[in-house]
C-alpha cells in the first residue's frame, strides 16, 4: 500500500512548456540558440512558444486540480532568471515563478521545483559552459538566487536534471544543446563538474534555505531487471545495473558515476579503474562538496533491459523479441523496471526515492464525441502497468515517496520537436486547447485512491 502522503504527481519543464514572452526577459538559454540549427530538430520547431504556459499557468494548474493531481514537480529557467549566467537577477522572472507557485498552491498542489532542467545560459556556454573549471561556482551563484527567492514557498528542490542526458546527448553525440561531439576526457570533466555544482546547490539550499528546505538530484538510467526473477538472474540484473559494463561510446547512462559520489563520496572504483586514462584531477575536497547530505534521490525511469545469469555465473543480455512493445519513441515497454529499479536503488542507496520522472509518448488522435476526446489506450495500458509494478516495490518496503508522471501535457520533445506527445492532457499547439486524454481520466483515479485501484 503507499503510504497516505504518497505524492502522485505530474512533471514538466520550463523550455518544453513554457514559452519564451518577452515581457520576462532573461538571456538565451544553450536551446535557444540550438534550435536555431537548420536540421536538428524533427519538424523544425522550437520553444519559442510550446504550450505558451506562461500565460496560461492558472488555467493548466486548474486543470490538474480537476485531475485530482496535488504534486508537482516543474522547472525554472537559469537563462530567464540570471541573463548573464551569473551576476544580474532578472525580477521579472523571479515574480512569474512566485506567482505559479503561489498559484499552483492556492488550488492545493504541492511544488517540487527542479533548478537546472538543460536551459544553460548562452553566455556562460561563451565561457566553456560546463567545461570551464568555474561552472559549478556559477551554479552556486544561482543556486543562491534559487535559495533566496523560493524556500519561503517551496520546500522540495531538485538540483539537476538527467545529467546523463547533458553529457551524453548534449556533449558526446551532440543530438541535444550544446551540440556538441568532445572527446571522452571531456566528458568526464563535464560530468564531473556537473556534480559539483549539484554539491553547491546542496550547499547553498541548506545555507540560504530553511529548515523545511529538501533537497536532492534527479538523475536517470535504463534498469537492468532479471529476465526471469530467480536469484541467479536478480544477482546478475544488479551487478550490471551497479556495474561499469558502459556503452563504449556513450559511457554515460549508468546509475554510479552520477549517484555514488553523491551518496557515499566516492566514484564507484571498478569504473575508476576503466576509464583512469579518461579522469580528469579528482581531490579530496571535490568529494566531500559533492557528497553534501541529501534528503531523497530522484529516479527518472523509463524503460530497463533483461539481464541472465550464464552457466559461468557472468550476466548475459538477453535480446528481445522483435514484436516487443514500444511506445511512440521506440523505446521498450518494461513495466518491471519501476519494480527493480526503486528496489536496486534504495538497496544500494538507502534513501527515500521518488520517481522524478516515468511515462509515454504514443500518436495521440483528438476524437469529436460529447466532448473532445482523445482514446490513448496504450498510455493507460503502460501506466497500469507500470504502477502496478510500483506498488509492488512499495509493498516489498522500498521507501518510495512520490511518482511523476511525465508529462502533465504534451510539449516541446527537444530533438523530437513535437512530434512526440508525452501528456495526459493533448495539446493543440496551434490553438493552445488543452484537452484531457482517457489517461488523464485514468491518472485521477489513481491518483484520489492513493493507488487502491491498482
Ligand atoms: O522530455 C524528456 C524530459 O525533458 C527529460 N526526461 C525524458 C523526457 C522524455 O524524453
Amino acid at each position: 500500500m503507499f503510504s497516505k502522503d504518497f505524492a502522485w504527481g505530474v512533471a514538466t519543464s520550463s523550455y518544453q512548456i513554457e514559452g519564451n514572452s518577452e515581457f520576462i526577459g532573461g538571456g538565451p538559454s544553450v536551446w535557444d540558440e540550438f534550435v536555431k540549427i537548420p536540421g536538428v530538430i524533427d519538424d523544425g520547431s522550437t520553444g519559442d512558444i510550446a504550450c505558451d504556459h506562461i500565460n496560461k499557468y492558472k488555467e493548466d494548474f486548474k486543470l490538474m486540480s480537476e485531475l485530482g493531481i496535488k504534486h508537482y514537480r516543474f522547472s525554472v529557467s537559469w537563462a530567464k532568471i540570471m541573463p548573464h549566467g551569473v551576476g544580474e537577477v532578472n525580477e521579472k522572472a523571479i515574480s512569474l515563478y512566485r506567482d505559479m507557485i503561489e498559484e499552483m498552491k492556492s488550488v492545493g498542489i504541492t511544488p517540487y521545483l527542479t533548478m537546472f532542467h538543460w536551459e544553460y545560459p548562452q553566455e556562460l556556454m561563451e565561457k566553456g559552459g560546463w567545461l570551464n573549471p568555474e561552472s559549478p561556482e556559477w551554479f552556486y551563484e544561482y543556486a543562491k538566487v534559487i535559495a533566496e527567492n523560493f524556500t519561503d514557498v517551496c520546500d522540495y528542490f531538485f538540483t539537476i536534471n538527467e545529467p546523463q542526458c547533458v553529457v551524453g546527448l548534449g556533449h558526446i553525440n551532440g543530438v541535444h544543446a550544446p551540440g556538441l561531439k568532445l572527446p571522452k576526457k571531456d566528458t568526464f570533466q563535464i560530468a564531473h563538474n556537473m556534480l559539483k555544482a549539484h554539491g553547491y546547490a546542496v550547499k547553498a539550499l541548506r545555507k540560504y534555505g530553511n529548515s523545511n528546505t529538501k533537497v536532492g538530484i534527479a538523475p536517470t538510467a535504463g534498469v537492468a531487471y532479471p529476465y526471469v526473477e530467480c536469484e541467479g538472474d536478480i544477482n546478475a540484473a544488479k551487478s550490471v545495473y551497479f556495474g561499469s559494463d558502459w556503452q563504449e561510446d556513450i559511457w554515460c547512462w549508468n546509475v554510479t558515476w552520477f549517484l555514488d559520489p553523491v551518496v557515499f563520496g566516492h566514484y564507484p572504483e571498478d569504473a575508476m579503474e576503466k576509464y583512469k586514462e579518461f579522469l580528469p584531477r579528482i581531490t579530496a575536497k571535490d568529494m566531500e562538496l559533492i557528497s553534501q547530505p541529501i534528503d531523497y534521490i530522484g529516479q527518472n525511469i523509463y524503460n530497463g533491459y533483461w539481464i541472465a545469469e550464464q552457466s559461468d555465473g557472468t550476466p548475459r543480455y538477453v535480446d528481445r523479441p522483435e514484436d516487443f512493445p514500444k511506445t511512440g519513441l521506440d523505446w521498450p515497454v518494461t513495466p518491471k523496471c519501476l519494480y527493480w529499479g526503486p528496489k536496486f536503488l534504495y538497496e544500494r542507496y538507502n534513501l527515500p526515492i521518488y520517481i522524478t520522472e516515468n511515462g509515454a509518448a504514443y500518436p495521440d488522435e483528438v476524437v469529436e464525441e460529447d466532448i473532445k476526446r482523445v482514446h490513448d489506450a496504450k498510455r493507460v495500458e503502460f501506466l497500469e502497468g507500470y504502477l502496478k509494478q510500483l506498488k509492488r516495490a512499495v509493498d516489498d518496503g522500498v521507501d518510495v515517496r512520490g511518482y511523476f508522471l511525465w508529462s502533465l501535457m504534451d510539449n516541446f520533445e527537444w530533438a523530437s520537436g513535437y512530434t512526440q506527445r508525452f501528456g495526459i492532457i493533448y495539446v493543440d499547439f496551434e490553438t493552445q486547447e488543452r484537452i484531457k486524454k482517457d489517461s488523464a481520466y485514468y491518472y485521477k483515479t489513481v491518483c484520489e485512491s492513493n493507488g487502491d485501484t491498482l
